[in-house]
C-alpha cells in the first residue's frame, strides 16, 4: 500500500462532493477538485497499473486550478460563473480540443457519471461479487462511449487488478464493508446531485460535445 494510506479513508472525499452544492444550487469548483484529489489518491492506492488513469484525471483537475489561482480566479468560483465568463469572452473551441475549462470539466463530469454507476454497483453488488466486472459493466455502459479502442483496452486491462467487492470496500478505509455499504448509501445521493445540476448546465448551454 502506498504512504499514508493507513489515514485515508474514502468518507472524506465523498464528503467533499456533499459540500458542492450551494444553497443557489451552484456546483462550487473547489470541493468539486478537492473531492477528485482524494479520489486520485485512493486509485492510487489500488496499484501502479491505475497510474495511465490517475495521470490523465491529475492533468484535468491541475487546468482547471490554474485557473483557480489565476487573476481570474473568481470567474471559475462555480461551474456555472465559469461556464457564463468562458462562454461570453469566447474562451470554449467549439470545434477542436483546447484547455478550456469548460471542456476539461467535462471529462471529469462523464468520469463523475461512471463513479456514480460504479459506487452504486459496488453498494448493491452481492458479497462475493467481481469489483472488476462492476467496474467494466459501468465502464462500459458510460465512459467507454468516449473513448478510443486504445484506452478501452488498457482500462478494460487495469480493472482485472481490481480486488474481490469486500476487500475494495475495506480499502476504503470506512470500516467494515456494511459500514462502507451504508457510507455510499449516504454518500452517493450528494455525488447524484452534484452530477445532474452540471448535465443541466451543460445540456442547456449545448456544451456536452465539446472536443
Ligand atoms: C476503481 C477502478 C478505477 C477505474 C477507473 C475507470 C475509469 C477509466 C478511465 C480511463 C481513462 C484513461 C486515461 C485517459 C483518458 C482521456 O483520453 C480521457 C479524455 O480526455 P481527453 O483525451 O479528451 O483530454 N479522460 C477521461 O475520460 C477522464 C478520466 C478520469 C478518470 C478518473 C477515474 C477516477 C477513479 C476513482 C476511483 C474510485
Amino acid at each position: 500500500m502506498a504512504e499514508g494510506a493507513e489515514t485515508f479513508s474514502l468518507r472524506e472525499v465523498l464528503v467533499a462532493f456533499t459540500a458542492c452544492v450551494s444553497e443557489q444550487r451552484e456546483v462550487r469548483v473547489d470541493p468539486y477538485l478537492a473531492g477528485w484529489k482524494g479520489l486520485v489518491r485512493f486509485l492510487n492506492c489500488l496499484g501502479t497499473i491505475f497510474s495511465f488513469i490517475s495521470k490523465d484525471a491529475v492533468t484535468k483537475i491541475e487546468i482547471i486550478e490554474n485557473y483557480r489561482n489565476s487573476d481570474q480566479r473568481e470567474k471559475y468560483l462555480t461551474v456555472q460563473s465559469m461556464v457564463e465568463y468562458e462562454l461570453a469572452n469566447g474562451l470554449v473551441d467549439l470545434q477542436k480540443r483546447s484547455d478550456s475549462g469548460c471542456r476539461t470539466l467535462l471529462r471529469l463530469h462523464r468520469a463523475l457519471h461512471w463513479l456514480q454507476m460504479f459506487l452504486e454497483g459496488l453498494r448493491t453488488g452481492k458479497d462475493n461479487s467481481k469489483t472488476s466486472v462492476i467496474c467494466s459493466e459501468t465502464y462500459n455502459a458510460s465512459l467507454a462511449n468516449y473513448h478510443p479502442w486504445i484506452i478501452r483496452k488498457a482500462a478494460g486491462v487495469a480493472f482485472c487488478a481490481l480486488p474481490t467487492r469486500n476487500t475494495f470496500l475495506e480499502t476504503m478505509n470506512v470500516g467494515t464493508a456494511e459500514e462502507a455499504v451504508a457510507m455510499l448509501g449516504d454518500a452517493l445521493p450528494y455525488i447524484c446531485e452534484v452530477y445532474k445540476i452540471t448535465e443541466e448546465l451543460y445540456a442547456q448551454h449545448k456544451l456536452l460535445d465539446l472536443p
